[in-house]
Protein backbone atom coordinates (compact mmCIF):
# COMPACT_ATOMS: atom_id res chain seq x y z
CA UNK A 1 0.00 0.00 0.00
CA UNK A 2 1.07 3.45 -0.86
CA UNK A 3 0.92 6.13 1.45
CA UNK A 4 1.51 9.96 1.08
CA UNK A 5 3.39 10.29 4.88
CA UNK A 6 6.70 8.60 5.48
CA UNK A 7 7.23 6.95 9.00
CA UNK A 8 10.67 5.25 10.55
CA UNK A 9 11.42 1.88 10.32
CA UNK A 10 10.83 2.25 14.33
CA UNK A 11 7.66 3.60 14.04
CA UNK A 12 6.46 1.04 11.53
CA UNK A 13 7.54 -2.00 13.83
CA UNK A 14 5.64 -0.11 16.80
CA UNK A 15 2.47 0.85 15.10
CA UNK A 16 2.44 -2.76 13.59
CA UNK A 17 3.26 -4.57 16.94
CA UNK A 18 0.35 -1.89 18.30
CA UNK A 19 -2.37 -2.47 16.07
CA UNK A 20 -2.03 -6.48 16.37
CA UNK A 21 -2.11 -6.18 19.92
CA UNK A 22 -5.28 -4.52 20.75
CA UNK A 23 -7.68 -6.91 20.74
CA UNK A 24 -5.61 -9.42 22.48
CA UNK A 25 -4.09 -7.12 25.45
CA UNK A 26 -7.96 -6.03 26.04
CA UNK A 27 -7.09 -2.64 25.13
CA UNK A 28 -10.12 -2.28 22.50
CA UNK A 29 -10.79 1.51 21.97
CA UNK A 30 -14.23 3.22 21.97
CA UNK A 31 -15.43 3.59 18.28
CA UNK A 32 -17.59 6.45 17.56
CA UNK A 33 -19.08 7.24 14.23
CA UNK A 34 -19.74 10.46 12.81
CA UNK A 35 -22.02 10.07 10.30
CA UNK A 36 -22.80 13.26 7.56
CA UNK A 37 -25.48 13.56 5.45
CA UNK A 38 -25.17 14.51 1.80
CA UNK A 39 -21.71 15.56 2.48
CA UNK A 40 -19.65 15.61 -0.73
CA UNK A 41 -15.91 14.52 -0.72
CA UNK A 42 -15.07 18.73 -1.65
CA UNK A 43 -17.05 20.17 0.83
CA UNK A 44 -14.59 20.28 3.49
CA UNK A 45 -11.62 22.53 3.94
CA UNK A 46 -9.23 19.87 4.80
CA UNK A 47 -9.90 18.30 0.98
CA UNK A 48 -9.46 20.95 -0.96
CA UNK A 49 -12.64 23.20 -0.55
CA UNK A 50 -11.16 26.95 -0.17
CA UNK A 51 -15.05 28.83 -0.04
CA UNK A 52 -15.56 27.10 2.93
CA UNK A 53 -13.21 26.77 6.15
CA UNK A 54 -14.19 23.49 8.62
CA UNK A 55 -11.65 24.05 11.18
CA UNK A 56 -12.99 21.34 13.55
CA UNK A 57 -12.87 18.46 11.35
CA UNK A 58 -9.74 19.74 9.63
CA UNK A 59 -7.57 19.59 12.63
CA UNK A 60 -9.50 15.80 13.14
CA UNK A 61 -7.72 15.24 10.05
CA UNK A 62 -4.60 16.64 10.97
CA UNK A 63 -4.70 13.99 13.97
CA UNK A 64 -5.73 11.11 11.74
CA UNK A 65 -5.79 9.56 8.46
CA UNK A 66 -7.34 11.35 5.33
CA UNK A 67 -7.96 9.11 2.97
CA UNK A 68 -8.34 9.92 -0.36
CA UNK A 69 -9.78 7.06 -1.87
CA UNK A 70 -13.22 6.50 1.55
CA UNK A 71 -16.62 5.93 -0.31
CA UNK A 72 -19.47 4.96 1.18
CA UNK A 73 -21.68 1.88 -0.09
CA UNK A 74 -24.23 4.04 -2.00
CA UNK A 75 -25.30 7.14 -3.56
CA UNK A 76 -28.48 7.81 -1.43
CA UNK A 77 -28.95 7.38 1.93
CA UNK A 78 -30.94 4.49 3.36
CA UNK A 79 -28.90 1.65 1.39
CA UNK A 80 -25.83 2.80 2.83
CA UNK A 81 -26.59 2.92 6.52
CA UNK A 82 -28.14 -0.54 5.87
CA UNK A 83 -24.79 -1.53 4.29
CA UNK A 84 -22.86 0.11 7.20
CA UNK A 85 -24.37 -1.39 10.00
CA UNK A 86 -24.97 -4.82 8.59
CA UNK A 87 -21.79 -4.96 6.80
CA UNK A 88 -23.94 -5.90 3.16
CA UNK A 89 -24.74 -4.41 0.10
CA UNK A 90 -27.85 -2.68 0.15
CA UNK A 91 -28.42 -4.68 -3.13
CA UNK A 92 -28.48 -7.86 -1.94
CA UNK A 93 -32.13 -7.27 0.24
CA UNK A 94 -35.03 -5.96 -1.53
CA UNK A 95 -36.38 -2.69 -0.08
CA UNK A 96 -33.54 -1.29 1.09
CA UNK A 97 -33.68 2.11 -1.20
CA UNK A 98 -34.82 5.14 0.01
CA UNK A 99 -37.28 5.14 3.02
CA UNK A 100 -40.69 6.41 3.13
CA UNK A 101 -41.86 8.31 6.25
CA UNK A 102 -44.48 5.13 7.31
CA UNK A 103 -41.63 2.64 5.82
CA UNK A 104 -41.27 -0.21 8.73
CA UNK A 105 -38.27 -1.79 10.05
CA UNK A 106 -35.64 -2.23 7.33
CA UNK A 107 -32.95 -4.46 9.06
CA UNK A 108 -35.06 -6.66 11.03
CA UNK A 109 -34.61 -8.32 14.40
CA UNK A 110 -31.96 -11.42 14.31
CA UNK A 111 -29.92 -9.72 11.60
CA UNK A 112 -26.09 -9.05 13.21
CA UNK A 113 -24.92 -5.56 12.77
CA UNK A 114 -21.77 -3.04 13.89
CA UNK A 115 -24.05 -2.47 16.97
CA UNK A 116 -24.79 -6.16 18.29
CA UNK A 117 -21.28 -7.19 16.99
CA UNK A 118 -19.99 -4.91 19.20
CA UNK A 119 -22.73 -4.95 22.27
CA UNK A 120 -21.64 -8.89 21.98
CA UNK A 121 -18.21 -7.58 22.41
CA UNK A 122 -19.10 -5.72 25.69
CA UNK A 123 -19.71 -2.95 24.71
CA UNK A 124 -23.06 -0.13 25.32
CA UNK A 125 -24.38 0.75 22.07
CA UNK A 126 -26.12 3.98 21.13
CA UNK A 127 -27.45 5.76 18.11
CA UNK A 128 -28.68 9.35 18.16
CA UNK A 129 -29.79 11.28 15.16
CA UNK A 130 -31.05 10.96 11.99
CA UNK A 131 -32.12 6.77 11.50
CA UNK A 132 -33.99 6.24 8.09
CA UNK A 133 -34.08 2.75 8.40
CA UNK A 134 -37.75 2.09 8.83
CA UNK A 135 -39.62 1.60 12.48
CA UNK A 136 -41.67 -0.80 13.32
CA UNK A 137 -43.34 -3.97 11.99
CA UNK A 138 -45.05 -5.24 8.77
CA UNK A 139 -47.19 -2.55 9.07
CA UNK A 140 -44.89 -0.02 9.64
CA UNK A 141 -45.01 2.41 12.63
CA UNK A 142 -46.97 2.81 15.50
CA UNK A 143 -46.50 6.48 16.22
CA UNK A 144 -48.78 6.41 19.46
CA UNK A 145 -47.08 3.18 20.85
CA UNK A 146 -44.25 1.03 20.55
CA UNK A 147 -42.35 1.78 17.89
CA UNK A 148 -40.33 -1.13 17.24
CA UNK A 149 -38.60 -3.24 15.83
CA UNK A 150 -36.39 -0.68 15.63
CA UNK A 151 -32.62 0.36 16.47
CA UNK A 152 -33.07 -1.51 19.57
CA UNK A 153 -33.98 -4.70 18.09
CA UNK A 154 -30.92 -5.29 16.35
CA UNK A 155 -27.97 -4.52 18.46
CA UNK A 156 -28.38 -0.91 20.34
CA UNK A 157 -28.83 -0.52 23.97
CA UNK A 158 -30.48 3.09 23.63
CA UNK A 159 -31.41 5.30 20.66
CA UNK A 160 -32.19 9.36 19.88
CA UNK A 161 -33.63 9.32 16.43
CA UNK A 162 -34.83 11.93 14.09
CA UNK A 163 -36.85 8.98 12.13
CA UNK A 164 -36.64 9.19 8.85
CA UNK A 165 -35.04 12.49 7.64
CA UNK A 166 -36.10 15.61 7.92
CA UNK A 167 -38.37 16.86 4.74
CA UNK A 168 -40.42 13.67 5.39
CA UNK A 169 -42.78 13.89 8.07
CA UNK A 170 -43.01 13.52 11.21
CA UNK A 171 -40.89 16.15 12.95
CA UNK A 172 -40.78 14.28 16.07
CA UNK A 173 -37.73 12.69 18.59
CA UNK A 174 -37.98 8.93 19.07
CA UNK A 175 -36.39 8.30 22.46
CA UNK A 176 -36.08 4.13 22.44
CA UNK A 177 -39.36 2.47 21.65
CA UNK A 178 -41.27 5.75 22.10
CA UNK A 179 -41.98 9.28 20.22
CA UNK A 180 -40.88 11.57 23.04
CA UNK A 181 -43.50 14.36 24.73
CA UNK A 182 -46.22 12.49 23.02
CA UNK A 183 -49.83 13.54 24.61
CA UNK A 184 -51.87 11.10 24.51
CA UNK A 185 -54.88 13.06 23.91
CA UNK A 186 -53.07 14.45 20.65
CA UNK A 187 -52.85 11.49 18.47
CA UNK A 188 -49.70 11.88 16.13
CA UNK A 189 -51.65 10.90 12.72
CA UNK A 190 -48.80 9.96 9.63
CA UNK A 191 -49.99 9.37 6.23
CA UNK A 192 -49.42 9.21 2.07
CA UNK A 193 -52.89 11.36 1.43
CA UNK A 194 -53.94 14.66 3.03
CA UNK A 195 -56.04 13.88 5.96
CA UNK A 196 -58.74 16.48 4.59
CA UNK A 197 -59.49 18.77 2.23
CA UNK A 198 -58.61 22.05 4.26
CA UNK A 199 -55.10 20.61 5.36
CA UNK A 200 -52.46 23.15 4.46
CA UNK A 201 -50.07 22.17 2.54
CA UNK A 202 -47.01 23.39 0.62
CA UNK A 203 -49.50 24.77 -2.53
CA UNK A 204 -52.24 25.80 -0.67
CA UNK A 205 -50.19 27.96 1.67
CA UNK A 206 -47.15 28.38 -0.71
CA UNK A 207 -47.03 32.02 0.46
CA UNK A 208 -46.49 31.07 4.33
CA UNK A 209 -43.45 29.30 3.87
CA UNK A 210 -39.87 31.01 5.38
CA UNK A 211 -38.24 27.97 3.29
CA UNK A 212 -40.20 27.50 -0.48
CA UNK A 213 -39.90 24.15 -2.55
CA UNK A 214 -38.58 23.61 -6.04
CA UNK A 215 -39.36 20.19 -6.30
CA UNK A 216 -41.87 17.44 -4.23
CA UNK A 217 -41.48 18.57 -0.62
CA UNK A 218 -44.98 20.12 -0.72
CA UNK A 219 -47.21 18.59 1.64
CA UNK A 220 -47.64 19.32 4.95
CA UNK A 221 -46.23 22.16 6.51
CA UNK A 222 -44.56 22.72 10.17
CA UNK A 223 -41.79 25.04 11.18
CA UNK A 224 -42.86 26.98 7.99
CA UNK A 225 -41.16 24.22 5.73
CA UNK A 226 -43.53 21.96 3.90
CA UNK A 227 -42.54 17.99 3.76
CA UNK A 228 -42.54 14.89 2.22
CA UNK A 229 -46.30 13.17 3.88
CA UNK A 230 -48.83 14.49 5.83
CA UNK A 231 -49.28 14.14 9.31
CA UNK A 232 -51.57 15.89 12.11
CA UNK A 233 -51.65 15.90 15.83
CA UNK A 234 -48.27 15.31 18.21
CA UNK A 235 -48.07 18.92 18.27
CA UNK A 236 -46.30 18.75 22.02
CA UNK A 237 -43.73 16.66 20.84
CA UNK A 238 -42.18 18.53 17.85
CA UNK A 239 -39.21 19.78 17.32
CA UNK A 240 -38.15 22.95 15.24
CA UNK A 241 -35.81 22.67 12.59
CA UNK A 242 -33.29 24.82 13.75
CA UNK A 243 -32.57 22.66 17.06
CA UNK A 244 -31.83 19.76 15.87
CA UNK A 245 -27.82 19.51 15.54
CA UNK A 246 -27.86 20.96 19.61
CA UNK A 247 -30.08 18.26 20.59
CA UNK A 248 -27.69 15.68 19.09
CA UNK A 249 -24.95 17.09 20.82
CA UNK A 250 -26.96 17.05 24.31
CA UNK A 251 -27.80 13.36 23.76
CA UNK A 252 -24.34 12.33 22.79
CA UNK A 253 -22.81 14.35 25.53
CA UNK A 254 -25.30 12.29 27.80
CA UNK A 255 -24.36 8.85 26.08
CA UNK A 256 -20.74 9.67 26.57
CA UNK A 257 -20.51 10.93 30.38
CA UNK A 258 -22.98 7.76 30.80
CA UNK A 259 -20.45 5.20 29.36
CA UNK A 260 -17.25 6.81 29.55
CA UNK A 261 -15.86 3.92 31.92
CA UNK A 262 -17.03 0.86 29.72
CA UNK A 263 -16.62 0.37 26.31
CA UNK A 264 -18.76 1.77 24.03
CA UNK A 265 -20.11 2.44 20.61
CA UNK A 266 -21.71 5.84 19.77
CA UNK A 267 -23.43 6.40 15.57
CA UNK A 268 -23.69 9.87 15.67
CA UNK A 269 -26.18 10.41 12.38
CA UNK A 270 -26.21 14.20 11.15
CA UNK A 271 -29.20 15.36 9.64
CA UNK A 272 -26.62 17.79 8.44
CA UNK A 273 -26.38 18.91 5.64
CA UNK A 274 -29.86 17.16 4.15
CA UNK A 275 -32.39 19.23 2.96
CA UNK A 276 -33.87 21.68 4.68
CA UNK A 277 -31.15 22.87 5.68
CA UNK A 278 -32.11 24.93 8.46
CA UNK A 279 -29.29 25.19 10.95
CA UNK A 280 -29.88 26.83 13.95
CA UNK A 281 -29.73 30.76 14.26
CA UNK A 282 -26.38 31.11 15.29
CA UNK A 283 -24.99 29.62 12.05
CA UNK A 284 -27.30 31.29 9.64
CA UNK A 285 -26.08 33.44 6.77
CA UNK A 286 -22.07 32.74 8.33
CA UNK A 287 -20.80 31.11 5.53
CA UNK A 288 -20.64 32.48 1.70
CA UNK A 289 -22.40 29.34 0.67
CA UNK A 290 -25.50 30.40 1.64
CA UNK A 291 -27.83 27.85 3.84
CA UNK A 292 -26.20 24.72 2.79
CA UNK A 293 -22.46 26.01 3.35
CA UNK A 294 -24.13 27.01 6.92
CA UNK A 295 -25.13 23.24 7.48
CA UNK A 296 -21.36 22.52 6.91
CA UNK A 297 -20.39 24.74 9.24
CA UNK A 298 -22.55 23.66 11.94
CA UNK A 299 -21.83 20.10 11.25
CA UNK A 300 -18.08 20.64 11.62
CA UNK A 301 -18.94 22.76 15.06
CA UNK A 302 -21.03 19.65 16.15
CA UNK A 303 -17.71 17.52 15.18
CA UNK A 304 -15.76 20.13 17.68
CA UNK A 305 -18.43 19.98 20.57
CA UNK A 306 -17.77 15.79 20.47
CA UNK A 307 -14.21 16.09 20.12
CA UNK A 308 -14.30 18.94 23.33
CA UNK A 309 -16.39 16.23 25.35
CA UNK A 310 -13.95 13.21 24.52
CA UNK A 311 -10.91 15.51 25.65
CA UNK A 312 -12.99 16.72 28.68
CA UNK A 313 -13.94 12.69 29.87
CA UNK A 314 -10.11 11.77 29.07
CA UNK A 315 -11.40 9.20 26.34
CA UNK A 316 -9.23 11.04 23.40
CA UNK A 317 -6.51 8.25 23.56
CA UNK A 318 -9.12 5.66 23.59
CA UNK A 319 -11.36 6.42 21.43
CA UNK A 320 -11.65 5.78 17.46
CA UNK A 321 -13.11 8.29 15.82
CA UNK A 322 -14.55 7.51 12.05
CA UNK A 323 -15.56 10.68 10.28
CA UNK A 324 -17.79 9.88 6.79
CA UNK A 325 -21.12 10.69 4.81
CA UNK A 326 -23.69 8.66 3.26
CA UNK A 327 -24.00 10.08 -0.06
CA UNK A 328 -22.28 12.35 -2.44
CA UNK A 329 -23.35 15.54 -2.51
CA UNK A 330 -26.49 17.26 -4.35
CA UNK A 331 -27.16 20.89 -4.73
CA UNK A 332 -31.03 21.74 -5.34
CA UNK A 333 -32.61 18.49 -3.71
CA UNK A 334 -36.28 20.13 -3.49
CA UNK A 335 -36.04 23.49 -2.20
CA UNK A 336 -34.84 26.78 -2.60
CA UNK A 337 -31.76 27.17 -0.66
CA UNK A 338 -29.67 29.13 -2.97
CA UNK A 339 -27.42 26.28 -2.67
CA UNK A 340 -26.97 26.56 -6.51
CA UNK A 341 -26.69 30.17 -6.82
CA UNK A 342 -24.56 30.61 -4.19
CA UNK A 343 -21.94 27.92 -5.20
CA UNK A 344 -19.17 30.48 -6.95
CA UNK A 345 -16.38 28.14 -7.43
CA UNK A 346 -17.07 25.26 -4.85
CA UNK A 347 -16.75 21.96 -6.37
CA UNK A 348 -18.98 19.91 -3.83
CA UNK A 349 -17.70 16.96 -5.02
CA UNK A 350 -13.95 18.02 -5.59
CA UNK A 351 -12.58 16.69 -8.47
CA UNK A 352 -15.10 13.92 -9.51
CA UNK A 353 -17.98 14.00 -11.67
CA UNK A 354 -21.77 13.33 -10.15
CA UNK A 355 -23.31 13.01 -6.95
CA UNK A 356 -26.16 12.00 -4.92
CA UNK A 357 -28.22 9.19 -6.93
CA UNK A 358 -25.39 8.64 -8.96
CA UNK A 359 -22.47 6.06 -9.32
CA UNK A 360 -19.79 8.29 -10.82
CA UNK A 361 -17.17 8.90 -8.07
CA UNK A 362 -18.71 11.99 -7.08
CA UNK A 363 -21.93 9.49 -5.22
CA UNK A 364 -19.72 7.50 -3.37
CA UNK A 365 -16.10 8.81 -2.70
CA UNK A 366 -16.82 10.89 0.37
CA UNK A 367 -14.80 12.38 3.09
CA UNK A 368 -13.71 9.59 5.16
CA UNK A 369 -11.10 10.31 8.45
CA UNK A 370 -10.19 8.05 11.14
CA UNK A 371 -8.62 9.56 14.65
CA UNK A 372 -7.59 7.30 17.72
CA UNK A 373 -5.09 9.83 19.43
CA UNK A 374 -1.96 8.37 20.30
CA UNK A 375 -2.05 5.23 18.29
CA UNK A 376 -2.84 6.52 14.67
CA UNK A 377 0.07 8.59 13.12
CA UNK A 378 -1.47 11.24 11.55
CA UNK A 379 -1.39 11.41 7.71
CA UNK A 380 -3.07 10.93 4.52
CA UNK A 381 -3.68 7.38 3.01
CA UNK A 382 -4.43 6.16 -0.13
CA UNK A 383 -5.81 2.80 0.67
CA UNK A 384 -9.69 2.16 -0.72
CA UNK A 385 -11.67 1.74 2.46
CA UNK A 386 -15.83 1.96 3.00
CA UNK A 387 -18.52 2.70 5.15
CA UNK A 388 -19.34 -1.33 4.61
CA UNK A 389 -16.42 -2.37 6.42
CA UNK A 390 -17.15 -0.77 9.70
CA UNK A 391 -18.31 -4.35 10.31
CA UNK A 392 -15.41 -6.86 10.35
CA UNK A 393 -13.02 -4.05 11.38
CA UNK A 394 -14.42 -2.58 14.58
CA UNK A 395 -15.15 -6.58 15.56
CA UNK A 396 -11.29 -7.16 15.06
CA UNK A 397 -10.41 -4.23 16.97
CA UNK A 398 -12.90 -5.17 19.35
CA UNK A 399 -11.06 -9.32 20.03
CA UNK A 400 -14.55 -10.00 19.07
CA UNK A 401 -15.36 -12.64 15.73
CA UNK A 402 -18.27 -11.81 13.45
CA UNK A 403 -20.69 -14.22 13.99
CA UNK A 404 -21.28 -16.35 10.89
CA UNK A 405 -23.26 -15.85 7.87
CA UNK A 406 -23.20 -12.14 8.85
CA UNK A 407 -21.65 -9.24 7.24
CA UNK A 408 -20.94 -10.76 3.98
CA UNK A 409 -19.18 -7.93 2.00
CA UNK A 410 -17.49 -6.32 5.02
CA UNK A 411 -13.92 -6.59 4.74
CA UNK A 412 -11.66 -6.23 7.91
CA UNK A 413 -9.75 -3.16 6.87
CA UNK A 414 -8.35 -2.17 10.98
CA UNK A 415 -4.93 -2.00 9.93
CA UNK A 416 -5.61 0.68 7.10
CA UNK A 417 -8.30 2.18 9.62
CA UNK A 418 -5.10 2.53 11.94
CA UNK A 419 -2.62 3.81 9.39
CA UNK A 420 -0.32 0.61 9.40
CA UNK A 421 2.27 1.22 6.86
CA UNK A 422 1.81 -2.05 5.60
CA UNK A 423 -1.92 -1.88 5.36
CA UNK A 424 -4.05 -2.84 2.26
CA UNK A 425 -7.33 -1.45 1.93
CA UNK A 426 -9.57 -2.81 -0.76
CA UNK A 427 -8.85 -4.41 -4.37
CA UNK A 428 -12.22 -3.67 -5.17
CA UNK A 429 -15.92 -2.52 -4.20
CA UNK A 430 -19.17 -2.26 -5.61
CA UNK A 431 -20.84 1.43 -5.55
CA UNK A 432 -24.65 0.76 -5.88
CA UNK A 433 -27.19 4.24 -6.53
CA UNK A 434 -30.56 3.88 -4.89
CA UNK A 435 -30.62 0.49 -5.99
CA UNK A 436 -33.31 -1.74 -7.60
CA UNK A 437 -32.40 -0.70 -11.10
CA UNK A 438 -29.40 -2.64 -12.02
CA UNK A 439 -26.95 0.33 -11.81
CA UNK A 440 -23.79 -0.17 -10.38
CA UNK A 441 -20.50 1.32 -10.20
CA UNK A 442 -17.53 -1.48 -9.78
CA UNK A 443 -13.98 0.01 -8.29
CA UNK A 444 -11.02 -2.48 -8.85
CA UNK A 445 -7.81 -0.95 -8.30
CA UNK A 446 -7.66 2.18 -10.68
CA UNK A 447 -10.20 1.04 -12.51
CA UNK A 448 -13.95 1.72 -12.62
CA UNK A 449 -16.65 0.11 -14.62
CA UNK A 450 -20.19 1.79 -14.88
CA UNK A 451 -22.92 -0.78 -15.56
CA UNK A 452 -26.54 0.69 -16.45
CA UNK A 453 -29.12 -1.94 -17.44
CA UNK A 454 -31.47 0.61 -17.89
CA UNK A 455 -28.93 2.63 -19.95
CA UNK A 456 -29.80 5.94 -17.94
CA UNK A 457 -27.50 8.05 -15.13
CA UNK A 458 -28.61 9.41 -13.01
CA UNK A 459 -27.45 13.36 -11.99
CA UNK A 460 -24.11 13.34 -13.69
CA UNK A 461 -23.86 16.78 -13.42
CA UNK A 462 -24.69 18.00 -10.02
CA UNK A 463 -22.95 21.15 -10.06
CA UNK A 464 -26.91 22.31 -11.59
CA UNK A 465 -29.34 20.46 -11.39
CA UNK A 466 -30.34 16.91 -11.18
CA UNK A 467 -29.96 15.10 -15.28
CA UNK A 468 -31.30 11.71 -16.27
CA UNK A 469 -28.66 11.31 -19.26
CA UNK A 470 -28.82 8.12 -21.61
CA UNK A 471 -25.60 6.14 -21.69
CA UNK A 472 -24.23 2.76 -23.08
CA UNK A 473 -24.68 -0.50 -20.60
CA UNK A 474 -20.85 -0.64 -19.84
CA UNK A 475 -18.57 2.32 -19.57
CA UNK A 476 -14.81 2.22 -18.25
CA UNK A 477 -12.66 4.95 -16.74
CA UNK A 478 -9.08 4.88 -15.21
CA UNK A 479 -9.21 6.50 -12.34
CA UNK A 480 -5.61 7.19 -12.35
CA UNK A 481 -5.51 9.42 -15.50
CA UNK A 482 -8.80 10.47 -15.68
CA UNK A 483 -10.60 10.69 -11.85
CA UNK A 484 -13.20 12.61 -13.74
CA UNK A 485 -14.49 10.13 -15.08
CA UNK A 486 -15.02 12.47 -18.60
CA UNK A 487 -13.26 9.34 -21.09
CA UNK A 488 -15.08 6.31 -21.28
CA UNK A 489 -11.89 3.55 -22.59
CA UNK A 490 -14.11 0.75 -22.76
CA UNK A 491 -12.83 0.31 -26.85
CA UNK A 492 -9.03 0.52 -25.97
CA UNK A 493 -9.13 -2.07 -22.63
CA UNK A 494 -11.72 -4.51 -23.79
CA UNK A 495 -9.96 -7.62 -21.58
CA UNK A 496 -10.06 -5.01 -18.66
CA UNK A 497 -13.63 -4.28 -19.17
CA UNK A 498 -14.16 -7.84 -19.74
CA UNK A 499 -12.56 -9.06 -16.09
CA UNK A 500 -14.48 -6.26 -15.02
CA UNK A 501 -18.09 -6.99 -16.17
CA UNK A 502 -17.46 -10.95 -14.72
CA UNK A 503 -16.22 -9.94 -11.15
CA UNK A 504 -18.72 -7.77 -10.81
CA UNK A 505 -21.51 -10.17 -12.24
CA UNK A 506 -20.09 -12.69 -9.65
CA UNK A 507 -20.14 -10.46 -6.47
CA UNK A 508 -23.57 -9.40 -7.08
CA UNK A 509 -24.74 -12.90 -8.19
CA UNK A 510 -22.75 -15.07 -5.55
CA UNK A 511 -24.42 -13.29 -2.60
CA UNK A 512 -20.99 -12.70 -0.69
CA UNK A 513 -17.71 -11.04 -1.02
CA UNK A 514 -16.27 -13.27 1.42
C1 LIG B 1 -35.75 11.97 -2.63
C2 LIG B 1 -36.17 13.40 -2.31
C3 LIG B 1 -34.95 14.14 -1.82
C4 LIG B 1 -34.32 13.41 -0.64
C5 LIG B 1 -34.02 11.98 -1.01
C6 LIG B 1 -33.52 11.17 0.16
C7 LIG B 1 -37.99 14.32 -3.71
C8 LIG B 1 -38.37 14.99 -5.01
N1 LIG B 1 -36.69 14.07 -3.52
O1 LIG B 1 -36.85 11.24 -3.04
O2 LIG B 1 -35.30 15.44 -1.45
O3 LIG B 1 -35.18 13.43 0.45
O4 LIG B 1 -35.20 11.36 -1.47
O5 LIG B 1 -32.29 11.62 0.57
O6 LIG B 1 -38.85 14.03 -2.92
S1 LIG B 1 -31.40 10.65 1.44
O7 LIG B 1 -30.13 11.34 1.61
O8 LIG B 1 -32.08 10.47 2.69
O9 LIG B 1 -31.24 9.44 0.67
CA1 LIG C 1 -28.02 11.28 2.51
Amino acid sequence: MKLAFFLSAACLLQCLYSVTSDAASGDQPNVVVIMADDLGYGDLSCYGATSISTPNIDRLASEGIRFENGYCSASTCTPTRYSMLTGTYAFRRPGTGIAPPNAPAIIKPGTETVASILKNGGYATGVVGKWHLGLGGGDGPDWNGDLKPGPLEIGFDSCFLLPTTNDRVPQVYVQDHRVLNLDPSDPLWVGRKSPSPEHPNGITNRNSLKLDWSHGHNNTIHNGISRIGFYTGGKAARFRDEDLADKWIEKSNEFLEEHRSEPFFLFFSSHDIHVPRMPHERFQGISQLGLRGDAILEFDWCVGELMKTLERLNLSEKTLVVLCSDNGPVLDDGYKDEAIEKIGSHRAGGPFTGGKYSVYEGGTRTPFITRWKGKIQPGVSDAIVCTIDFAASFAALAGTSLPEGASLDSMDLSDAFLGGPYAKGRDSLVQQDNGGNGTFGYRSGKWKLHRYDRKKARNVVVETSLANTPVPKYMLFDLEADPAEKNNVIDEYPQVAEKLKTELTSLIENGRSR
